[in-house]
């Protein structure tokens, strides 16, 4: 009993792995390209018999034809993408490549291989895409959260990229009869996430006493996940969850950013005293903000809670408590993840915010 899963050497994906390895103990074949987003320390220690990694491209047909054809994985689980908003609206091409074309070939090929199968295989496989509530679009704050039955509206490269993917993986179920599951979950946050994203870039700015780049007037609110729940919903959906259905996954722990920079400055204040002894919520920064920022996301959660009796166990002020103990817990991963390409993004994106980030 194997499944294939793409993108495992990410943030979600290496927490997926573990988790999967340790619960569920069936192999896991991994693809993933390791662009600067993967990396090999997240899934350090697993045996090969638990965990075997294939370096490539989810856009490469031959390599996802000759994965399915080696170990007939009974599932194929999407979580390769480029993930990043900001890196979108610089450079969108690699996101079209990825998460468009690259979600595409993974359909034909899974396509090609689900009509090799019959029977108990036939009806066991499925396809599990991972996406995002981003696809959605942007809530006003009295507007009901999103639900299976909102519209797409997406307003960046990323979201417009996971939209098409979407799109494409419902055309296969009505078309084809893949039987491909979506899943559409609010922000995720926990051990391994790479700094570029906003809790692991507060946490280790505030640690090394530099600004907290706060976009626009930090009123823009997201729903929080922790990372551990989400990974607990994507086995219930896939156990549990019918062919050609998409399930909204959420925290239900809506926050603005500015509250959320407070309670990362609270927790760090307390742990490591700075040295100026003044608290870290002084080291704010309003800076230029992000282009098409959506105001608020937020999901109604109540169709994966009664249909597949999921709902998340982590509070936010826990889940944030383990996330920063976890950072200073492992400064070697933080030191070898923020290497120069890292550092070039930086200066990349906050210099041109009045080099307020840093
Ligand atoms: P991440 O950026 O941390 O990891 C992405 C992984 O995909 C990396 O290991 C990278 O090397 C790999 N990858 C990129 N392009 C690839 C390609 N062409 N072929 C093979 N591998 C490739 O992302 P994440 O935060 O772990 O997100 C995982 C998935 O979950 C994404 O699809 C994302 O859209 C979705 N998602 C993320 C969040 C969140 O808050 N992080 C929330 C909802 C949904
Ligand atoms: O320096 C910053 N300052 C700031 O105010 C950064 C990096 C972010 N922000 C804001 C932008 C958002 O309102 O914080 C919020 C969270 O930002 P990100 O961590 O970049 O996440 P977001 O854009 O909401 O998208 C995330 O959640 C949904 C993931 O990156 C996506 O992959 C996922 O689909």
């Amino acid at each position: 009993m194997t499944i294939l899963i793409t993108g495992g050497a990410g943030f979600i994906g290496s927490a997926f792995i573990l988790e999967w390895v340790d619960e569920v103990k069936e192999k896991v074949v991994n693809l993933d390209k390791l662009t600067y987003a993967g990396n090999l320390d997240n899934l350090a220690g697993l045996s090969q018999d638990a965990h075997e990694l294939v370096v490539g491209d989810i856009a490469d047909r031959d390599i996802v034809t000759s994965l399915l054809a080696k170990h007939k994985p009974w599932a194929i689980l999407n979580l390769a993408a480029e993930s990043h908003v900001d890196r979108s609206i610089y450079a969108p091409a690699s996101f079209m490549d990825t998460n468009v074309l690259g979600t595409f070939n993974l359909l034909e090929v899974a396509r090609s291989y689900y009509e090799t199968l019959s029977g108990y295989e036939k009806d066991k496989f499925r396809f599990l895409h991972v996406s995002t509530d981003e696809v959605f679009g942007s809530l006003s704050p009295c507007d009901p959260p999103f639900n299976e039955e909102t519209p797409y509206r997406p307003n960046s490269p990323y979201s417009a990229s996971k939209a098409a993917a979407d799109h494409l993986v419902r055309a296969y179920f009505k078309t084809y009869n893949l039987p491909v599951i979506t899943t559409n979950c609010s922000n995720n946050y926990g051990p391994r996430q790479f700094p570029e994203k906003f809790i692991p870039l507060l946490i280790l700015n505030a640690a090394a006493d530099k600004n907290l780049p706060v976009y626009g007037d930090g009123q823009q609110i997201r729903d929080w996940i922790f990372v551990a729940d989400h990974c607990r919903a994507l086995r219930e959906v896939l156990f549990k969850g019918q062919p050609g259905e998409t399930y909204c996954i959420g925290g239900n722990q809506e926050k603005t950013n500015l509250e959320l920079v407070h309670e990362v400055c609270e927790i760090i204040d307390q742990k490591l005293p700075s040295p100026d002894g003044l608290s870290r919520t002084t080291r704010i920064a309003h800076v230029t903000d992000r282009p098409g920022h959506d105001r608020r996301y937020a999901i109604d959660d109540r169709k994966i809670r009664e249909k597949l009796g999921f709902r998340p166990k982590w509070t936010f002020e826990a889940g944030l408590k383990a996330t920063v103990e976890w950072y200073f817990d492992n400064p070697g991963w933080v030191e070898r993840v923020q290497s120069g390409a890292y550092r070039k993004w930086v200066e990349l994106h906050y210099g041109s915010k009045n080099k307020k980030g840093d």
